[in-house]
């Protein structure tokens, strides 16, 4: 009996071995996908910044150069995303919002956006890779986790 149990137990080990490889799905990698230009797999600071900006034009859908919390929530919601878990529009844009004005300006999203690559881009290399992408936004969605660790800057 026991060592039946053991085998049991040992393909179950190995069961669930691979199968926590895939935890993680597919979303960093198709994000790293739609911005990565050069397709070498990775995403450079130049292709961050440009997905950044063509995302604020999107967001911005009276064009007046400034992202508010009800146009984030239109685009959130024209893509079929309304109600996922994650911040609220509001809270996304006072977490970037310099002035306190409650809207976002092209600048204040790209000051945003750098800040977050360099948050993501945990080995310093200047890329960011899909797994880092995922880590990352993992780690936005969370937040409860103090940003101290891997923060060295030269
Ligand atoms: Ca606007
Ligand atoms: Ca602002
Ligand atoms: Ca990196």
């Amino acid at each position: 009996m026991n060592h039946a149990r053991c085998i049991i137990a040992l393909a179950l080990a190995a069961a669930l071995a691979p199968a926590s490889a895939f935890a993680g799905n597919k979303s960093g990698g198709d994000k790293l996908a739609g911005m990565d230009t050069n397709m070498d797999g990775k995403l450079s600071a130049d292709e961050h910044a440009n997905g950044a900006r063509s995302k604020f034009e999107k967001l911005d859908a009276d064009a007046d150069g400034r992202v508010t919390a009800a146009e984030m929530d239109a685009h959130k919601a024209s893509k079929g995303h309304a109600g996922a878990h994650g911040k609220s529009a509001s809270q996304k844009i006072a977490a970037l919002d310099g002035d306190g004005d409650g809207a976002l300006t092209a600048q204040e999203h790209a000051t945003g956006s750098q800040d977050m690559f360099a948050r993501m881009d945990t080995d310093t290399d200047g890329f960011v890779s899909a797994a880092e992408m995922d880590a990352g936004h993992t780690a936005m969605l969370d937040e409860q986790e103090p940003r101290s660790t891997a923060q060295e800057y030269e």
